[in-house]
């Protein structure tokens, strides 16, 4: 019999051989061992498994979409779905009704899980886009879930996939407006887990006998939060410190009897804003790891002056999980301010001219992947996917940058920007087209220009510039309080200028660049 090559089958086989052994512990003290999470997963798997819900004609399997707050029976939920072979669709929970609407239509998904108060709202067009099932799930064991999965039996076998077949859908709004379902297979997530066991240290502390305890803060939407970190922790065995949501102070809190973090620079910023952060409190951590967003140079320094820690910064996407990242091994100095670091064992990346011929070193250009990280393709947009791999079948990231120079090793990439239109904020990518078209949706609006800029505490923050009527401009307190009613709050335009015209150039575009400029300040970063 073939390996199965189910994600969960990895996962099962690498589980303490105490089956006792915490998994999850919760700030207000709840306790998950290893077999709660390997019971509780059995009996929603045995839920799922009992729609006989059928694959897709062209082989797809039913997806189930999930758009429910952080907790340990929502990560069992995410366990359920791997071993019964669904597609795991995640839902950042400040989505909004439009945007749940959207996602539903083009995923078509045989079950939505919702929080029990978004029932009212969301269900109606869950059953439109021709849901089977419709079940919530609270942050406190609540919702119709569990109960629906309380009768089935606390062991499930894990149905059999293989390494190429989908685990996952992982939505990343596109530069056109429209988000694309980014399908990541069971041998992404594997590969993937495995290299990073190995490059992160955790085997190594596994094999010293050491048992790590991971700090986790991360939305368990995104890649970072639910792949990379959950992943690394489950993979070792380790214990997980599971925080609902970022909170610097119950961070600072929780250190000391923790071994492992990882964040978006945001996080660190907010870290080294608290006065008891320091190196007492950092002195059981072996590893603070860093993606998302870039990581400027004076947060990596104020952290290692203050902790006496060198942040890991690596590099990733929802398209190819991580792919380059600073070494563990090795002097602290091996990791470099502004660099991402080394292209992962296994993956392949490359810096590329326009015309596709290889960049020197310290030159720089596009940045191309590939490797058993990266993902299949777009959900149901087969054109698209095409245009974003080049003939030879590597993986156009969208991001600028370059190997070397500037006195870094040749090996280290450092990414100077992105030959995209995408804003990081916070660690979320927002993607100005897609608010740019619900901005030119408001009445007395011609049209809009949506831009990133430096913000203090999220890195880049959205901004919106708005060419107005004559007769009746619109006002941008308006236009924020349009905005909220309709898109996720991160998302929302922290300012807005109304003004007679948008700069251009000859060709009639819009020169986002010279706005960036003239607003530059608006956010108090010099
Ligand atoms: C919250 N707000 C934000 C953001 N988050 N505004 C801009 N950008 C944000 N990221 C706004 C809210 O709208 C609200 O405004 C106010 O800030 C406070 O809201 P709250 O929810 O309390 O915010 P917070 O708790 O302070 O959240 C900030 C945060 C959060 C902790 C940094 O954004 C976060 O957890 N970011 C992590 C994102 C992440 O996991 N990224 C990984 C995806 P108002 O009151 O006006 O509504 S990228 C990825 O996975 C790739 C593959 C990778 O490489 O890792």
């Amino acid at each position: 019999m073939t390996k199965n090559r189910n994600l969960y089958a990895l996962i099962e086989g690498r589980m303490p051989r105490d089956p006792a052994a915490v998994c999850i512990e919760t700030p207000d003290g709840l306790v998950y061992s290893y077999r709660d999470l390997h019971y509780g997963s059995a009996r929603i798997a045995g839920w799922l498994a009992s729609l006989g819900l059928a694959a897709d004609a062209d082989g797809a399997p039913p997806r189930i979409a999930v758009q429910v707050e952080k907790s340990p029976e929502a990560v069992m939920l995410y366990l359920a779905a791997l071993r019964a072979g669904f597609a795991y669709v995640p839902l950042n929970t400040a989505y909004q009704s439009a945007e749940i609407e959207y996602f539903l239509n083009d995923v078509k998904p045989g079950v939505f899980v919702c929080t029990p108060q978004r029932l009212p709202q969301l269900a109606p067009l869950a059953q439109k886009a021709g849901c089977t099932r419709v079940v919530t799930l609270g942050e406190r064991r609540d919702g119709s879930l569990l109960e629906a999965a309380a009768p089935f039996a606390d062991r499930f076998a894990t149905v059999p996939r293989a390494a190429a077949d989908l685990a996952a859908i992982l939505y990343t709004s596109g530069t056109t407006g429209r988000s694309k379902g980014a399908m990541l297979s069971h041998g992404n997530l594997s590969s993937n887990a495995l290299v990073l066991d190995e490059f992160w240290g955790f085997r190594e502390e596994r094999d010293a006998g050491g048992r790590d305890v991971l700090l986790h803060a991360l939305p368990i939407f995104h890649v970072h939060g639910l792949f990379v970190a959950l992943h690394a922790a489950l993979l070792a065995g380790a214990s997980i410190v599971f925080h609902p949501k970022f909170d610097p102070r119950q961070v600072v809190a929780a250190l000391p009897r923790s071994t492992v973090f990882m964040g978006v620079p945001t996080f660190y910023t907010r870290l080294l804003a608290e006065r008891q952060f320091d190196r007492r409190a950092c002195s059981h951590m072996r590893l603070f790891v860093s993606g998302s967003a870039p990581l400027l140079a004076e947060t990596f320094e104020a952290f290692r002056r203050r902790t006496g820690h060198t942040i890991l910064e690596r590099y990733g996407m929802s398209e190819t999980v991580m792919l380059v990242s600073n070494p563990y091994f090795g002097a602290p100095r091996e990791r470099i301010a502004a660099t991402v670091g080394v292209p992962l064992p296994g993956v392949g990346v490359r810096v590329v001219r326009d015309d596709g011929s290889a960049c020197d070193v310290g030159e720089i250009g596009k940045v191309e992947v590939r490797g058993p990280n990266v993902f299949s393709g777009y959900w149901r947009m087969p054109e698209k996917t095409a245009e974003e791999f080049t003939a030879d079948g590597w993986f156009r990231t969208g991001d600028v940058g370059c190997f070397g120079g500037e006195g870094r090793p040749d090996s280290y990439l450092t990414l100077v920007g992105r030959s995209k239109d995408l804003i990081i904020s916070g660690g979320y990518n927002v993607y100005p087209k897609e608010i740019e078209g619900y901005i030119d949706a408001l009445p007395g609006v011609v049209e809009s220009a949506v831009i990133g800029l430096p913000h203090p505490d999220f890195g880049e923050a959205v901004a919106a510039v708005v060419v107005g009527s004559r007769d009746a401009p619109p006002v941008p307190e308006a236009i924020v309080e349009k905005l909220r009613g309709q898109i996720a709050n991160f998302k929302v335009p922290k300012r807005v200028w109304v003004v007679d015209e948008l700069p251009r150039n000859a060709m009639g575009k819009v020169q986002k660049n010279l706005l960036r400029e003239r607003y530059a300040a608006a956010f108090g970063v010099a």
